[in-house]
């Protein structure tokens, strides 16, 4: 039984029965000892994506930067950073990925660029000609104040001096090093969607989309109540500009994704209820976009210092929420990380659960998810946050602003080290432990930033030959994920809640086809679970199981999949 408010055509994407990974480029393999991850050694460690199973290969970044933002920061769309490589290195990761049947999707950065980008260099020297309408510039006003009270994501005013002209200032949601282009302007439009068309012409399946909902401004500019005791209102967007939004978005689908049957994953953070069938829906502006509800979970409007931490019951309790509200409308695309937050098994195990066992009933609980699994680098081994001992360590911007936002708060340097270290965006930045020699196997040089310690222990040459490993786990789930009996289940079937009121047990069927009972049990506790029909085990995450006449006993962190038998 194939969901039936869904279309024939939403129902048959090739993408539904993928496995998708993320990779962080510059900490995922060096190949030349240059202490940077690169093009060419994402073609080495193809193999390896490929015994897990992945179809989908979604690339961070990898365009010339000054790496303000780690890349998130472009100065020219239409070529590689020379540390990370040449076009042609691309032209044959495309190629080679092909051959392993991977599909290559880049990451699509537009609502801003750099400003080591000509667009801004000319905008500079010429702030009312044709470039200074690529971006928002306005006019320093004479009484001093700036043109809206607007913070940014990454710490202070969104306005900043436009260099070399002091009576003007442009506008940047992120960094100042990241102007925000003005999609208002059609030239931009054009611009935007000869770079989308030019990648995908050159063979990859699609992108995944950056901070796509900053992309329509809230005009004309005007003050907000404030937020914080700076005076600021966060700039993240506001129900009144979604309309405007959905033009650009629904120019870009229709210029560049349709004709080009792309697979498009939107950034969508805070989605309005009802945005979310134009976002992913029958005709929506992006092939799937990824489910943040659990990501926003606990995050509060000061600092990351007054955020809440989140327990595993949380994370059922909003996941199965946005998995019915999804139903009958699209695919969500699954994370339990990315590059953007902390380990997951730091942020949703708690210390009794962050072993390997508490990590595979935690990933068979998300993987089984409706909707396209993303696996992020280093996830499937179950690497962990990075121990900082000093404020000094960090690399990522948020992460120094978040520290300097807790002292400003009142915070000691221990705790503002503390909170600052829990979210750091460097947690899962660091390098990908391949295996126990120098530097996890990552570089034969210096690393650009430190390994984590704990490689020693956890790294993909240690698990690789041992068969109760959660890398080999993983590789079990995206086989039974991808198994021809199952496959259509596991892609199409709907989501169905089961025992939703035991604490810290994530159940839930996966019914199409198939009658499939994903069961993580998510606590120390022991559950016991009846199941009335008969039943088989497809998956599980412990050697052993025990059963007793129709009496199913997990164990403290154990998870299965059952297959519901009904005839029996
Ligand atoms: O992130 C957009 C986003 O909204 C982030 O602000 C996120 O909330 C933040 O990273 C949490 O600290 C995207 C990219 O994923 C991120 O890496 C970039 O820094 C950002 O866009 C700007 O391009
Ligand atoms: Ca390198």
């Amino acid at each position: 039984m194939i969901n039936k408010t869904l279309s024939e055509k939403q129902n048959k994407q090739w993408w539904y029965g993928k496995i998708a990974y993320q990779i962080y480029l510059k900490s995922f393999y060096d190949s030349n000892g240059d202490g940077i991850g690169d093009i060419r050694g994402v073609i080495l460690k193809l193999d390896y994506l490929k015994s897990l199973g992945v179809d989908i290969l979604w690339l961070s970044p990898c365009y010339p930067s000054p790496w303000a933002d780690q890349g998130y920061d472009i100065s020219d769309y239409y070529n590689i950073d020379p540390r990370y490589g040449t076009l042609s290195d691309m032209d044959e990761l495309i190629a080679e990925a092909a051959n392993r049947k991977i599909s290559i999707l880049m990451d699509l950065v537009v609502n801003h660029c750099s400003d080591e980008h000509e667009w801004f260099k000319k905008a500079c020297e010429d702030p009312d000609g044709r470039y200074g309408r690529y971006f928002y510039i306005e006019d320093r006003r004479i009484s001093g104040e700036l043109p809206t009270n607007q913070r940014s994501v990454f710490g202070g005013s969104v306005w900043e001096p436009l260099p070399g002209n002091p009576g003007k200032l442009y506008l940047h949601t992120f960094h100042k090093k990241q102007p925000d282009l003005n999609w208002e302007n059609p030239e931009v439009r054009e611009s935007v969607y000869s770079i989308a068309s030019w990648w995908m012409d050159r063979g990859i399946a699609g992108f995944r989309i950056d901070a796509v909902t900053y992309i329509k401004k809230e005009l004309p500019f005007i003050n907000r109540p404030a937020d914080r005791e700076d005076g600021l209102c966060y700039i993240g967007r506001s129900k009144e500009i979604a309309e405007g939004l959905s033009v650009f978005l629904g120019e870009m689908r229709d210029r560049v994704f349709v004709p080009r049957h792309a697979l498009t994953i939107g950034e969508v953070f805070n989605a309005q209820e009802n945005e979310t069938e134009a976002m992913i829906g029958e005709n929506g502006y992006f092939s799937s976009m990824f489910d943040f509800s659990h990501i926003s979970l606990g995050q509060k409007k000061l600092g990351w210092y007054s955020w809440d931490p989140v327990t595993i019951e949380d994370y059922k309790k909003c996941v199965t929420e946005a998995q019915q509200r999804i139903a009958g409308i699209g695919y969500f695309s699954n994370v339990i990380e990315n590059h953007d937050r902390p380990r997951a098994a730091n942020r949703y195990l708690p210390d009794s659960g962050r072993s390997e066992d508490g990590k595979k009933c935690l990933a068979l609980a998300y993987f089984m998810l409706r909707g396209i699994p993303f696996i992020y680098q280093g996830q499937e081994i179950g690497m962990e946050n990075y121990p900082f001992k000093s404020a000094d360590e960090f690399d990522d911007v948020t992460s120094i602003d978040e520290y300097r936002v807790s002292l400003e708060a009142g915070l000691d340097e221990e705790r503002a080290l503390e909170t600052a270290a829990g979210l750091s965006r460097d947690n899962t930045r660091t390098p990908m432990q391949w295996d126990d020699t120098d530097n996890a196997g990552f570089t034969t040089g210096e690393p650009w930033f430190p390994v984590n310690p704990g490689y020693k222990v956890i790294n993909a040459g240690e698990q690789e030959g041992r068969s109760d490993s959660l890398l080999n786990f993983y590789r079990r789930m995206s086989g039974l994920r991808k198994a021809k009996e199952y496959i259509n289940t596991f892609a199409y079937g709907d989501f169905i809640p089961e025992y939703e009121d035991r604490e810290g047990l994530f159940a839930y069927h996966r019914r199409g086809e198939k009658d499939l009972l994903v069961l993580a049990n998510l606590k120390e506790e022991e559950e016991v679970v009846r199941i009335a029909s008969g039943f088989g085990i497809l998956l599980n995450t412990m050697d052993e199981f025990s059963t007793e006449k129709d009496m199913l006993h997990l164990r403290g962190w154990q998870g299965v999949i059952v297959e519901i038998d009904e005839k029996k």
